[in-house]
């Protein structure tokens, strides 16, 4: 009795153990990978935050409300009928998957999550489930979803989907925008449930297999609807038929319990400490996600750089948005800006992919705005993000000693010192016309 006992106790232990472990293998791609592209694309696309001639601001109200493009459905109550009518158009001719995942791998990118579905409900792939889909398009027969997962393949990135699971405009029992007072009740709430948004979920993971999911709730409304309850019956579906599909924390904002796989900040969120698991930012590099032809608030790289080795420096990633418009191509400013980030990754990535951070305080940067990062056994990086005093970089390295110090960009030989402080004072080039504005210091020890 007291054996079986004992077996049952060590098998609980050593199951328990191997799912821990299997949870940390399973997840080990994502936080080596920092940098994903994130996609916003459907039928608003074709709008571009203009319907007859109303315009979408392209900035944060002074209510704090955001007007992004992909939410013109709602901010500007097109009728249901006249939206829906936009499947009639939705004819990107000139898609080309291939040029989209090169686009991400030439900046540096390691994994890709696009739009399945959003709030509006149409679907990007042929569904079964529903015809609000690219199977009533003048594009059916194209196979996005697919087309995008191959190319990933190729290029060596990650592939993951956004679902909206709580949010659907189109199905009765979907969740509304908070302003509406047309909520679903329960019982509608759990039609849609059981007949779109759970089948549909199955649907993205027995047809592409994805990597991940990236699901949305944001606020206190969702928890009436995506209940505990529901949120784990949506996770054991997954878990149920796939082994290595990451899950994001929005799929309960506010409550993701301990079965999601990684936590998501706010939009455009950058935390100050280190997460309990590990986590992204979800980034625009204008005000929109979706195309939006009248935003011209696009993010220097520089900026987009910082947020990048800033997550990093904190054991996150920084997933950055593009929103490729109605023909299917990635806007020429979007463009500029993910070849600039990956020449600067080309010589600058090994501070940032594969990376950790420094949890134990070994080492601190002493300069302000320095970003480290560490590959145990190899080297720290301090990323520069604003010339120090007397161009001197101080890292207390707490006595450790140091072989040699470097720029990373060019190899550069720097010379260092130890301060009166018994800090490590490393003498940085004065800055040059032309040089890159952010830099990267490798310290050996
Ligand atoms: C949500 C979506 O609504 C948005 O369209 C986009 O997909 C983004 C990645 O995720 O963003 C929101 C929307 C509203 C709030 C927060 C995030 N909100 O009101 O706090």
């Amino acid at each position: 009795m007291q054996k079986t006992l004992i077996t049952l106790l060590v098998s609980i232990l050593v199951f328990g153990q191997s799912q821990a472990q299997l949870s940390d293998e399973k997840v080990a791609w994502f936080k080596d990978a920092k940098f994903g592209m994130f996609v916003h694309w459907g039928l608003y696309s074709i709008l571009g935050g203009t319907y007859q001639n109303r315009t979408l601001p392209d900035a944060t109200m002074p209510n704090g409300k955001s007007w992004y493009a992909e939410w013109i459905q709602a901010r500007l109550e097109v009728p249901q009928a006249e939206y829906r009518a936009l499947t009639t158009q939705f004819n990107p001719t000139k898609f080309n998957a291939d040029a989209w995942i090169k686009e991400a791998h030439n900046a540096g990118m390691k994994y890709f999550v696009i739009t399945a579905k959003h709030h509006d409900g149409f679907a990007l792939w042929d569904s079964k489930v529903s015809t609000y889909d690219i199977g009533n398009t003048p594009f059916k027969g194209r196979d996005i979803l697919g087309e995008l997962a191959a190319a990933c393949k190729k290029y060596g990135l990650k592939f993951g989907f956004y679902y909206s699971h709580w949010h659907d405009w189109e199905h009765a029992g979907g969740a509304k925008p908070y302003w509406t007072k047309d909520q679903p009740s329960q019982e509608e709430f759990e039609k849609y449930w059981q007949t779109k948004s759970l089948p549909q979920v199955k649907e993205l993971i027995t047809k592409y297999n994805p990597d991940l999911l990236w699901f949305d709730t944001w606020d206190d409304e969702a928890e009436s609807l995506i209940t505990p309850k529901r949120r784990d019956e949506l996770i054991k579906v997954i878990r149920g038929l796939s082994n290595k599909c990451l899950i994001n924390g929005r799929i309960a904002m506010h409550n993701p319990g301990d079965q999601v796989d990684f936590l998501e900040m706010m939009d455009n969120v950058y935390p100050k400490s280190l997460q309990a698991k590990p986590w992204q930012t979800p980034a625009t590099m204008q005000h929109t996600w979706g195309f939006h032809s009248k935003d011209f608030n696009w993010k220097p790289s520089d900026q987009m750089l910082r947020y990048l080795v800033s997550n990093a420096s904190k054991g996150g990633n920084y997933l950055l948005n593009v929103g490729p418009d109605s023909k299917g191509e990635i806007p020429l400013p979007a463009v500029q800006r993910l070849r600039e980030m990956g020449a600067w990754l080309l010589t600058n990535g090994e501070s940032v992919f594969n990376t950790q951070h420094i949890s134990d305080s070994s080492v601190v940067a002493i300069s302000p705005n320095v970003y480290l990062t560490v590959r145990p056994n190899k080297a720290v990086y301090a990323g520069v993000f604003e010339q120090p005093v007397d161009n001197k970089l101080i890292i207390d390295v707490k006595g450790k000693k140091v072989i040699n110090c470097s720029l990373l960009e060019t190899g550069m030989p720097l010379s260092h010192t130890t301060n009166s402080n018994g800090q490590l004072e490393i003498t940085l080039p004065s800055p040059q016309k032309y040089d890159s504005s952010i830099k990267e210091v490798k310290i050996v020890f």
